[in-house]
């Protein structure tokens, strides 16, 4: 395991994607500061300033793609939770992989499949979580309620010690989830959801589902039930 350390960068996962050769597996790419973060659908994720913190690990688990690999953000968003707790707070997980303090959203997760042509070279996964922000700055985020570790827990945050926290929390179970997949992590996952048994609507680009959410399945997708009784199972998508 290595960590590259970088003073500002357009976003860690852009240059973990674009540097991929360069990069053994299992290095952590981390910076400072990010002047263009990215969400999922090309949605931005905002840098709140010093303190916070941006990370992309680069995995190579091996030479073909395997379907349990887009999991990892669900693996990832447990890892976070679990970081949280030990600050003594009770995280929860919006499906897919929002990490939110009541309500609130704390961290984003960003996995991406870098394939080149038909082979595949490995997965970036950037998590951005909020660890030193002003609260006016977290109030001015676009389209979402959102929260810092210092506004929750009224100090200031170590960003190397929570760095260093989050790292070793995800490669202690790294392994064993290459091994089983969504499988093992789905109890922790649902213990911590904030979704089950909802009337929900989910957006999956442009369409959006209706129904209760009934179950997470053996590969992390979600069960609605809709109103003619019948499943629909979703593997992407918003929960509005
Ligand atoms: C995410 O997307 O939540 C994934 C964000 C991943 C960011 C990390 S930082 C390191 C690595 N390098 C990158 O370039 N990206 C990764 P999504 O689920 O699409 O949510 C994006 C939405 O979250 C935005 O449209 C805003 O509403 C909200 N948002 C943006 N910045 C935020 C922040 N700092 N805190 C809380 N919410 C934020």
């Amino acid at each position: 395991m290595k960590i590259i350390e970088l003073e500002e960068v357009d976003s860690t996962n852009s240059y973990a994607k674009s540097n991929i050769e360069d990069f053994a597996d299992r290095t952590i790419i981390h910076a400072q500061k990010q002047t263009a973060g990215r969400g999922r659908l090309n949605r931005a994720w905002v840098d709140l300033g010093n303190g916070n913190l941006f990370l992309s690990f680069v995995l190579k688990p091996s030479n073909e793609f395997s379907e349990i690999y887009p999991n990892i953000t669900q693996y990832l968003s447990v890892v976070m939770c679990k970081v949280l707790e030990n600050y003594g707070l009770k995280p929860q997980i919006k499906w897919p992989n929002d990490v939110l303090i009541d309500g609130k959203k704390i961290s984003g997760i960003l996995s991406e499949t870098v394939m080149q042509g038909s082979k595949f070279k490995g997965l970036i996964v950037g998590i951005g979580v909020n660890l030193n922000a002003k609260k006016q700055d977290v109030d001015s985020i676009p389209n979402k309620i959102a929260t810092a570790l210092n506004i929750e827990l009224n100090k200031n945050i170590d960003l190397k010690t929570f760095r260093d926290e989050l790292i070793k929390e995800f490669f202690k179970n790294y392994d064993q989830f290459l091994e089983n997949g969504f499988q093992l992590i789905k109890k922790d996952y649902i213990d911590r959801n904030c979704f089950l048994n909802k009337e929900l609507q989910v957006q999956i680009f442009d369409k959006v589902e209706k129904g209760i959410a009934k179950s997470i399945n053996d590969n992390g997708e979600l069960i609605l039930l809709d109103n003619n009784n019948k499943d629909i199972v979703l593997t992407i998508g918003d929960i509005l």
